[in-house]
């Protein structure tokens, strides 16, 4: 037993000092989440600006990165088959050739951000609030290329492939989502091979990804090489059981988990995240409090964001940016007044979007794997009298 442990120890120790290295130079400020994959997340000040600098841009990793050399990168070839009257493959070249390129400013959120606050704790890596970022993204509609294709009518769902594998078993499929093919078709739906401005960084699945705006990151299929378009819902890994969905109605952790009340989660709920100022600030007594951050929700613009500075016993209306891109967040401002003594400081922000949902402030609904916690966002601080 003790052997066991100590293995494992060591073992992590070895795979934490790799990732360490892996991420030198461009993401150290990132917290590696303990695991055998590569997990790490940004705090919330790292997140200050509209569109996040690949330095903090969280990573998600269901099992291994895989190998790929620089000549099967520059040679990455996607295929399409299945419900297609032409089976077809590109590469990225032909991509880029062949299409219109565009870009979208998106905001990609694992659906298991949140999840360290959930009681009781669920399986699955404990996020707090940093596995979400902003970027823009850069390809070509993934509805062109299943249009050149000539996409049947008998079409429901896109299956989508990569090369990583399980940790400890490679040639098990980490991770092999798909889309609806309503999304699929949607306009913001990308073949991406752009980040921020520059060639897709192999980190975050280039040379090739999807960009599912709206839709969790776990839609968002990294290291793309083949797409098939299926007449039924894709069965792909980690498509079934209890991953990334959602009870239809609450349900508590007690209770034996019904699949048949699991839905896949295909719209991101409503967030806010407060950027500034960072955990533990301090501030003196009567000096302004300057609160700003953003706020977003899957595919609708957000309406409004309040902001605490006493835990939620009073609120103000923050200032918010208009919606500008559909899918990207929106900045909030304000200026708050904080009581007349020295002590600790509780800010707190919640959004509301245009459909007229609201944060929770405490808890999102439980569910078994920890998914969509959009509890409003708190960061403490003191007056120093
Ligand atoms: N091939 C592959 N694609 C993947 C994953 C993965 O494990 N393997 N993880 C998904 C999940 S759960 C998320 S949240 C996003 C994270 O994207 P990022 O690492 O670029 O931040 O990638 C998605 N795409
Ligand atoms: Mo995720």
């Amino acid at each position: 037993m003790l052997h066991t442990k100590f293995v494992s120890l060591n073992n992590l120790l070895v795979v934490h000092a790799l990732y360490q290295q892996l991420l030198q130079d461009s993401k150290l400020r990132l917290r590696i989440l303990e695991d055998d994959a590569l997990n790490a997340e940004a705090s919330p000040e790292l997140l200050d600006d509209p569109i996040t600098p690949l330095t903090s841009f969280f990573i998600r990793n269901n099992g291994r990165l895989p190998d790929i050399s620089p000549e099967e990168s520059e040679t990455w070839v996607v295929a399409v088959e299945g419900e297609v009257e032409r089976s077809t493959q590109w590469s990225v070249f032909e991509l880029k050739r062949s299409f219109e390129v565009v870009s979208v400013t998106a905001v990609l959120e694992c659906a298991g951000n949140g999840r360290a606050g959930f009681v009781p704790k669920t399986d699955g890596l404990p996020w707090t609030n940093g596995a979400v970022g902003c970027a823009r993204w850069g390809g070509v509609r993934l509805r062109d290329v299943l249009l050149a294709s000539e996409v049947k009518n008998s079409a429901v769902y896109t299956g989508h492939y990569s090369p990583d594998g399980e940790v400890g078993a490679p040639d098990q499929l980490a991770l092999s989502r798909g889309l609806p093919i309503a999304k699929a078709m949607a306009p913001e739906t990308l073949l991406a091979f752009e980040m921020n401005g520059e060639p897709l960084p192999f980190l975050h699945g280039g040379p090739l990804r999807i960009v599912a705006p709206g839709f969790p990151g776990s839609a968002w299929q990294k290291w793309l090489t083949r797409i098939r378009v299926r007449d039924c819902e894709h069965d792909g890994e980690k498509m079934g059981g209890t991953y990334y969905r959602l009870p239809r109605r609450p349900i508590s952790p007690e209770e034996p988990v019904d699949p048949t009340l699991l839905e896949i989660i295909t719209d991101m709920p409503v967030k806010s995240l407060i950027t500034s100022p960072a955990e533990g600030f301090n501030l003196r007594l009567g000096e302004p409090l300057r609160v700003r951050g953003f706020a977003w929700s899957g595919h609708t613009a957000v309406d409004s964001v309040s902001v605490s500075p006493n835990g939620g016993q009073t609120w103000q209306l923050a200032e918010l940016e208009p919606p500008g891109d559909q899918f990207a967040w929106q900045r909030f401002t304000a200026l708050l007044e904080t009581q007349a003594e020295g002590g600790a400081v509780v800010l707190m922000a919640r959004a509301t979007d245009q459909a007229g949902r609201m944060q929770p402030l405490v808890s999102a609904a439980w569910n078994p794997r920890g998914y969509c916690n959009n509890s409003a966002h708190r960061v403490c601080g003191s007056i120093i009298a």
